[in-house]
């Protein structure tokens, strides 16, 4: 067991009150390392830090030029230190060491662009209707950045917020998730060696309901950046309002994958697989409902699910495994109630279903992959996110009845469309109320391209040069170019 600590101020330390939790390795179900439990005097003293560090010149006065290398330096130490952050993220919350590895070798971009942007920033003049007035924009920092993580792509989903806000001049304090920690206190090393002035990035760990809510509701947080389910990300939204708190939230879905009849069947098959067995469908943007057209339909599933009875489950710092365990021991829980919700509410399960028991998954907390066909639209499986390799098969009979299925959820993430036809593709994708639709491919996402949801699926958008908006506010100046003050008595 090792003991990891909390970064504030630049200085490493303890919960103020010298809790600790467990976290837990998903393949073996032990515990491996501990990490503080911080608690309200934590966040007390991570956000004093964040405060004192966003007035402070060295922060406040450094040009964004100046800021936009520091980014780029960080981006170069997570290069240097992909594999081993990855390593330990799939100790830590048991994803794929291949799928890890590539979002650690990749994520260096985030910084890059990032850091290429900070100088990019600028404001306007105004050609004002106002002859002895000169009027101009600014485009400035919030202040102090709460960013709240899930447990599924921790490095990740912490970037896609640090790299924006820190762009934009903001501080920050991160609360990684209570699964998935350590990464994040390791990661944490990173920002002092790039030059990142102290109390620019602070990290508490602990429970959501105690630090994740005392963070949200501090009074000097201006902005909350968080991921995760959407009943905490609503009362965390609710808790932000009270405070006149910007948000951007990320919250899930149940996204469709639709396969037409005129599909390209084996690529159709491998992105249906990618979007809900990999990752063990614990990814937001999970393509957890398969619409399949009537005329392929049974063509498809016996294909599918061939292809996912081959599918290698087993230890996930093996490169060679293709499905790993969930993260905690409750995740599996909820997994193993919604595949009863679905056998309780009529769906045919075709594979899995239960529990894995197999030599190579050990002690782990694993779930066979899970395919149910016969679902109907308005079954709980096809409304609600199950967060775990699960799939619902729901036939359709032309365009328009796939529009209305895909778009009968509360939730609007993503979307993916398997067609030959473009013409197909371009108004269905028009149609579809998702914030991402891909069109012959899955989950790909760049630092490049915005990222976010539609309806219940959340609010603001998560990379590409939108995110900068996120973490900026307007300011306009005034400056008489004109003698004298006219009548103080009347509005200018
Ligand atoms: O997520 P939470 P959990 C879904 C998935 C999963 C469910 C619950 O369906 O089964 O959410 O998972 C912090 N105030 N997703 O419990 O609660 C928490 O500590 C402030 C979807 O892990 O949403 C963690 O850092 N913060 C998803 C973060 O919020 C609070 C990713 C996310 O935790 C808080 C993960 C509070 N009151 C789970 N309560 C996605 N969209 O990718 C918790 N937190």
């Amino acid at each position: 067991m090792q003991d990891y600590q909390m970064l504030c101020d630049g200085k490493w330390i303890d919960a103020a009150d010298g809790r600790w939790l467990e976290s837990y390795d998903p393949y073996t179900g032990k515990p491996w390392a501990r990490v503080p439990q911080g608690g309200p005097q934590d966040i007390d003293r991570a956000v004093e830090s964040a405060r004192r560090a966003f007035h402070d010149p060295a922060w406040r006065d450094m040009t964004p030029t100046a800021r936009g290398a520091l980014l780029r330096k960080l981006g170069d130490l997570v290069a240097r230190d992909a594999d081993n952050l990855a390593a330990i993220e799939t100790r830590d919350n048991g994803k794929l060491i291949s799928e890890m590895r590539g979002q650690l070798r990749y994520m260096p971009q985030w910084y890059y662009y990032f850091g290429g942007l900070a100088d990019k920033v600028e404001g306007r003049v105004i050609p004002i209707d106002k002859a002895d007035c000169f009027n101009f924009t600014r485009e400035e920092p919030l202040g102090v950045v709460a960013a709240i993580t899930p447990w599924n792509s921790p490095l990740l989903l912490a970037t896609w917020k640090l790299a924006p806000a820190l762009a934009a001049g903001n501080t920050v304090v991160w609360k990684p998730s209570e699964h998935s920690t350590v990464s994040a206190l390791v990661f944490g090393r990173l920002f002092e060696e790039a030059g990142f002035p102290p109390g620019v990035v602070n990290i508490v760990s602990g429970l959501g309901s105690e630090v994740g809510e005392k963070l949200v509701t501090h009074p000097d947080v201006a902005k909350v950046a968080f991921t995760g389910g959407d009943q905490t990300g609503q009362h965390v939204y609710e808790m932000a309002a009270r405070g006149i708190k910007p948000v951007t939230l990320e919250l899930g879905g149940k996204s469709a994958n639709i396969v037409c009849a005129d599909a390209d069947l084996d690529n159709a098959v491998k992105g249906v697989v990618s979007g809900i067995f990999a990752a063990t469908g614990q990814t937001c943007i999970a393509g957890s409902r398969a619409l399949v057209h009537r005329d392929v339909h049974d063509a498809f599933v016996e294909k599918l699910t061939a292809f996912a009875r081959t599918a290698r489950m087993g230890d996930p710092a093996q490169p060679q495994t293709q499905i790993g365990p969930v993260t905690t021991r409750a995740q599996m829980a909820k997994i193993l109630d919604y595949i009863e919700v679905a056998r309780a509410g009529g769906a045919r399960c075709l594979l899995g279903g239960a529990a894995a028991d197999r030599p190579e998954c050990g002690e782990g907390w694993f779930v066979e992959p899970t395919i149910f066909s016969e679902v109907r639209p308005d079954m709980r499986i096809a409304q609600e996110e199950v967060f775990g390799p699960v799939l619902c098969i729901i036939p359709f009979g032309d365009d328009e009845e796939a529009l209305r299925i895909a778009n009968d959820t509360r939730y609007g993430l993503a979307a993916g469309l398997w067609t030959r036809d473009m013409g197909r593709a371009l108004n269905l994708s028009r149609r579809l109320e998702a914030g991402t639709v891909w069109v012959n491919t899955y989950r790909a996402t760049s630092f490049m391209s915005p990222f976010g949801g539609y309806k219940r699926s959340g609010i603001g958008r998560e990379s590409g040069l939108s995110a900068m908006r996120e973490y900026l506010q307007e300011k306009s100046v005034w400056i008489s170019t004109g003698g004298d003050v006219p009548n103080p008595f009347v509005m200018r």
